[in-house]
């Protein structure tokens, strides 16, 4: 499997010996790029606020630009969505799999999305998670990760502050026995949490750089857990004023590593409706507290007038299951985990638009070196976005491809089209979901619609020769 991966890898990446950074010149135009990421936020639908969530500042960036409300991971973890995104590879050619390893120990000499734009002269800087930030508390091996001095002049993680640490409120729901779900409602103010500190960052490097160029990824942190944010956005949403998801009866049972499986799914089953609220709850906390740094970032913008040289991508890393097949997280081929936020505000295109087209997250990289004006350093497993930004109607593609793993033997591959969602399983297992009828995905009609499946595991076919 490794050699195979390498080999295809070594294929993909030969022609690239001989580009020189002169090649890749900058266009005239030289336009900023602000890349703004959120980690394990949901796409909460048509409207990303819809009558749920409070996130006012991604509503300005909606007004003066496109989502895409069918936008696709290519794998719905942290570190090989990041890396797939930033590479503009897919995870079965980049390798990257799990959070377990960065993204240049696979492939050492790929030009990550950042780095084009460095090597050609931009200004390049990230602040908080834009690639994973695996390493712990090793500074040196934090900085790999995060691909400082090769994707970024420079690259800073941040940490709350003791009294960020300090809770008001909050508890862990599985008492214990994951570590991770617990909430706190924190005391401080914005500025004590990595998220607050990350949004003073940015502005900082724009005011210092003004019109450079530049290339600055800001990496929120929220709404991951541990769901923690300061108290006051705890206080937008009353206790009891969310309702939560519970799957009907008559749901078609999925494999059980279709969603997770273990301590996890052994912990939720256990999870009484108040637990789900809490846990809910948190999430929108962290949800609008991450959308109020986003508007500190988007006011810098405002005031030094950067708006028509400056593209603006904000993006999730994947989906979340927020209850839905009674999970609690990403990783699964399920709609909720693969689809996520997606906004693109891009200089001489229109704001408020609204585009159904699909489109996969491998499409940022030549998205975003078509309008820097730079040629892609290696074959793109995307296509630019422009024709969509300029008309919300267009189609660039009429499939997205999702991959997950179970362990080095089992995976299952996930295609959506306009209409369906067909998942198939190494082991041979199928799901098909037909989302004209069934937008949650709660029956697998992949019995009675044979032809589909036939159609749809031909296109999953072009994929397997990528598979390890
Ligand atoms: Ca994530």
């Amino acid at each position: 499997m490794k050699y195979a991966l390498a080999l295809f890898a070594a294929l993909l990446l030969e022609p690239l010996a001989d580009i020189h950074a002169a090649e890749r010149a900058p266009s005239p135009s030289k336009l900023n790029v602000l890349l703004i990421m959120a980690d394990d936020l949901r796409d909460f639908g048509g409207a990303f606020t819809k009558e749920v969530v409070k996130m006012p500042n991604l509503d300005r960036l909606r007004a003066r630009g496109t989502t895409f409300e069918r936008a696709y991971v290519q794998y719905p973890v942290c570190n090989p969505s990041r890396s797939s995104m930033l590479a503009g590879l897919r995870a079965e050619q980049t390798g990257i799999v799990g959070n377990d390893v960065p993204l240049r120990n696979k492939m050492p000499d790929i030009i990550t999305l950042p780095q084009l734009c460095k090597d050609a002269g931009w200004q390049s800087h990230a602040f908080g998670k834009i690639f994973h930030l695996g390493g712990g508390k090793n500074a040196e091996a934090r900085q790999g990760w995060m691909d400082a001095g090769r994707s970024w002049h420079t690259a800073q993680a941040f940490e709350a502050t003791p009294l960020g640490r300090s809770m008001i409120e909050g508890r862990n729901v599985t008492g214990g026995a994951l570590n991770w779900c617990s909430w706190g409602a924190a005391d401080g103010g914005d500025e004590d949490q990595p998220d607050g500190q990350i949004a003073a960052a940015t502005v900082e490097m724009i005011e210092k750089l003004g019109d450079a160029p530049w290339f600055i990824g800001c990496g929120f942190m929220k709404p991951h857990d541990p769901f923690i944010a300061p108290k006051k956005y705890f206080d937008l949403y009353p206790p009891g004023s969310l309702k939560t998801w519970r799957d009907p009866a008559d749901i078609t049972p999925v494999r059980k590593d279709a969603v997770g499986f273990g301590a996890y799914g052994e912990a939720f089953a256990k999870f009484t409706d108040q637990e789900w609220r809490e846990l809910f709850r948190a999430y929108c906390a962290g949800t609008s507290f991450m959308d109020a740094q986003l508007g500190r970032v988007l006011d810098a913008l405002d005031k030094h007038k950067l708006w028509d040289n400056t593209i603006v991508i904000f993006v999730g890393d994947h989906g979340y299951h927020t209850g839905e097949r009674q999970w609690w997280n990403k990783n699964t081929l399920f709609e909720r985990s693969c689809r996520a936020p997606l906004v693109i505000a891009a200089p001489g295109m229109n704001g408020a638009q609204v585009s159904r087209s699909l489109v996969e997250f491998v499409d940022l990289y030549p998205t975003i070196a078509d309008f820097c004006g730079l040629k892609m350093p290696h074959a793109a497993a995307g296509t630019s976005l422009r024709p969509v930004l300029a008309k919300p109607d267009a189609t660039v593609k009429d499939a997205a491809f999702t991959v997950v793993f179970r362990g080095p033997k089992l995976s299952a591959q996930s295609v959506r089209t306009a209409r369906w969602r067909f998942t198939r399983w190494s082991d041979g297992q199928t799901e098909l979901y037909d989302h004209e009828r069934d937008h949650e995905e709660l029956r697998n009609v992949a019995d009675q619609q044979a032809a589909v499946v036939k159609e749809l595991a031909i296109r999953l076919q072009s994929l397997s020769k990528l598979s390890p």
